[in-house]
């Protein structure tokens, strides 16, 4: 059993839960133990005792810490990208790639820690001096998700460290194993006991936990929208900072002058690469009429030539689902577009293949309706929509028709509708001739409307959220 990290303990429990492989079920990578009650109450009360000391640590001792860390999941990426992609299932060069990009966070962190500045003001009154500071939060609660099992862990726990703030990790169930190992670098890397802790196991009871605790000041939690609600109303009545990331329904238009190469690898690379299983997916594809069934000769072809398979098998192009909670919704999305009258242009099938897994074909959905289930509501999955527009204006229209805000993209050689979309699009990040996923660590991340709320993650922006401001008059 790989156990819990309290206080600098390293604690085991009476329950394990097995980390299961998606690409072949009878491979259990291992066991890891699952956090209690007691387990949370002492990993809240050891951030607790820690914050203090942390928060008044010098700038140097954090920046050698995300170091330490950073270095260290640099040289091992290519054993966490292979662990990466046995529990989650994304193929082993996007696996690898994503636990370069955690080093290369701890790394950007490091460096934040030596440049974390103030602001010193005239006061209105004479004789007087204003300094703006910026002070850590106190104990952060981190709430991870199945989909980025080393990103996104890194994209919180990083910044909370680097602000001076303690740490109370509590990875998804389905994906402890890159957050275990994560964490096990960090119990080397020379930060004092307490200040960072994990806690593996469901969200029911740990989460929970968390979320009743008054001592959690700020609370960072990437996932669906419904726990997100949960989430929120917790925060609330502790008065606490919170920082949620949701879903998405990110819409990628493509208008008639769009090189139909790009277009076609951005709505493929958007809409099946990780599965679909990145709320960044390009799900809703809005095609102006003039290239519209070019557009979907293309992408029918290249979606039916992706190779679906076993993760770790280097001829696999796309991996498997999830589990099978997450296979049967994809499934339950599939019918629901069926039934309302979508034309199943690609995929639409289970796969088999020769391990026992949750594979799916890639899905493309052509002549879609914006009010159709499948295009309101976030499937999570490798399924992707065309919806038909007649003219840019149009395509803008349908683009914001969705109560998500996370990415839009478009893909034009016009200036001007590039330009004209960048303002409009309804979303916190917006891309052209790209995919609608895939983004830097070092910059600001984070969507509008039901996507995303609280201050935006990543780069130096991170300390919007991990810090509060503090304002001190002084008289001389
Ligand atoms: C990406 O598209 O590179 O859960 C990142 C997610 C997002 C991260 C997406 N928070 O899918």
């Amino acid at each position: 059993m790989k156990p819990l990290l309290i206080n600098g303990q390293w604690i085991e429990t009476s329950h394990a839960v097995p980390n299961i492989n998606p690409s072949d079920t009878n491979d259990v990578i291992d066991s890891y133990a699952e956090a209690g009650m007691a387990e949370a109450e002492l990993a809240i009360a050891a951030a607790q005792n820690a914050f203090d000391d942390w928060a008044h640590s010098p700038v140097q001792q954090r920046h050698d810490v995300l170091k330490f860390i950073g270095d260290e999941l640099m040289q091992r990426k290519d054993e966490i990208g292979r662990l990466l992609a046995r529990e989650e299932g994304k193929i082993l060069p996007e696996a690898i790639g994503e636990a370069e990009r955690a080093a290369r966070i701890f790394d950007f962190f490091a460096g934040e820690a030596l440049r974390l500045g103030g602001q010193v003001l005239p006061s209105t009154r004479p004789g007087v001096g204003v300094e703006l500071t910026r002070e850590p939060v106190g104990p952060v609660g981190i709430i991870t998700p199945w989909n980025f099992p080393i990103a996104i862990p890194a994209w919180k726990v990083a910044p909370a460290l680097c602000y001076g703030n303690s740490v109370i990790l509590k990875p998804a169930e389905l994906v402890p194993g890159c957050a275990w190992v994560m964490a096990e670098i960090i119990s080397r890397s020379g930060l004092p006991d307490g200040v960072f802790n994990l806690l593996t196991g469901p969200g029911r009871v740990a989460g929970a936990a968390m979320l009743d605790a008054p001592a959690i000041r700020a609370l960072s939690f990437t996932g669906s929208v419904g726990t997100g609600k949960v989430v929120a109303e917790a925060c609330l009545r502790h008065n606490r900072k919170m920082q949620l990331e949701m879903g998405g329904k990110n819409p990628l238009v493509i208008l008639n002058d769009a090189d139909l190469e790009t277009a076609t690898d951005a709505a493929l690379n958007g809409a099946f690469f990780s599965t679909g299983q990145r709320c960044t997916a390009s799900s809703r594809l809005i095609v102006e009429e003039g290239i519209h069934n070019r557009f979907v000769e293309m992408l029918t072809e290249k979606t039916r030539a992706l190779r679906v398979g076993p993760a770790l098998d280097p001829q696999t192009q796309m991996g498997p689902v999830v589990d099978q909670t997450q296979l049967d919704q994809d499934v339950g999305f599939i019918e629901s577009a069926r039934k309302d009258g979508a034309n199943l242009r690609a995929g639409g099938n289970l796969k088999r293949c020769d391990t026992p897994g949750f594979f799916l074909e890639p899905t493309l959905f052509t002549d879609t309706a914006s009010d159709m289930r499948i295009n309101r509501e976030e499937v999570f999955g490798p399924v992707a929509t065309t919806i038909r527009a007649s003219d840019y204006d149009h395509a803008l229209a349908l683009a914001n028709d969705t109560e998500f805000g996370l990415t839009a993209g478009i893909c034009t050689i016009s200036l001007k509708h590039a330009t004209h979309f960048k303002r409009h699009a309804q979303a916190g990040m917006v891309m052209v001739n790209l995919p609608t996923a895939g983004v830097d660590y070092h910059v600001p991340f984070g969507g509008t409307k039901a996507s995303s709320y609280g201050p935006r993650e990543q780069g130096s922006y991170a300390a919007e959220f991990f810090t509060t401001v503090k304002t001190a008059y002084i008289q001389s």
